[in-house]
């Protein structure tokens, strides 16, 4: 018996104990049956190094989205205007990407990323199947090539951070595993000192964020507080998992420009 019918029953002997009207039992189940879940959806993930791209020489990622009964998934919501969100990083944390694969349909997606050494990395790919849940799928990939000297994974002790021109200070209201936590991302200028208030909407919200655990396990989702203006300040609320080292990005867009902000931070 697979998952699906173990949930169909459930839910079958749940509305028959809850409900006292058992006309409507089935339709009830029907639409439960084909709501698509983590639990039912299956990504199979492909690289091929070697292919050439308008960025260069790359290695391709296939995803391949599936059903657990082997028929493609073929549609897909947007989310953040985009069909499907694939984070690169790599096993030190060192290294970071963020892509929009092409879809080719019958739940294919493609691109090719530049990566920048061979050795480990950490694929995450978000994305929310028509008629199913918001989902996540990671596989850890391994690639030819001499891997680059890791990076240490170390808590930053200065939350400032200078990139391209623009100065962000990260503050976090609360350090705790399992808690509801706010991140307040402030840029300004790094020239005058004055705060930066040009942020511009990125993929419709003001910015992202990703956060990974140090053993890259633990990928945590981040939302940007609605209703948010052009800056200074970039609101995103999240939860820690769990006590350890995370690396958090946070990514905004200014002169039409995309920049990307980390920082490790050590949650007690
Ligand atoms: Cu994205």
């Amino acid at each position: 018996m697979n998952k699906r019918m173990i949930f169909m029953l459930f839910m079958s002997l749940l509305l028959t104990a809850c409900s006292s009207q058992p006309s409507r039992e089935n339709v009830e189940v029907a639409v439960a049956s084909d709501w698509l879940v983590a639990d039912n959806v299956e990504m199979r993930w492909t690289i091929k190094d070697g292919q050439t791209s308008e960025t260069g020489r790359g290695t391709l990622i296939r995803l391949d989205i599936q059903r657990d009964d082997g028929k493609p998934i073929e549609e897909f919501d947007t989310i953040h205007e985009k069909l499907l969100h694939l984070i690169v990083i790599s096993k030190d944390l060192s290294y970071f990407n963020h892509i929009h694969p092409e879809y080719k349909g019958n739940g294919v997606f493609e691109t090719v990323n530049v990566f920048p050494a061979g050795g480990e990395y950490r694929l995450i790919a978000d994305f929310k199947p028509t008629g199913g849940d918001f989902m996540t799928k990671m596989a850890w990939v391994k690639l030819g090539g001499e891997p680059a000297t890791p990076v240490p994974i170390v808590p930053d002790a200065n939350w400032v951070k200078t990139v391209e021109g623009n100065r962000v200070r990260l503050s976090i209201d609360r350090m705790g595993a399992n808690e509801e936590t706010t991140l307040t991302f402030s840029v300004t200028d790094e020239k005058t000192g004055q705060p930066a208030t040009d942020l511009q909407p990125y993929l419709g919200a003001i910015g992202h964020v990703v956060i990974l655990s140090e053993d890259g396990e633990q990928y945590v989702h981040v939302h940007a507080v609605k209703g948010q203006g052009t800056g200074p300040d970039a609101v995103f609320m999240t939860q820690f998992p769990k006590s350890g080292i995370y690396k958090i990005w946070g990514q905004f867009q200014k002169d039409n420009h995309v920049f990307t902000v980390a920082y490790v931070v050590n949650v007690p």
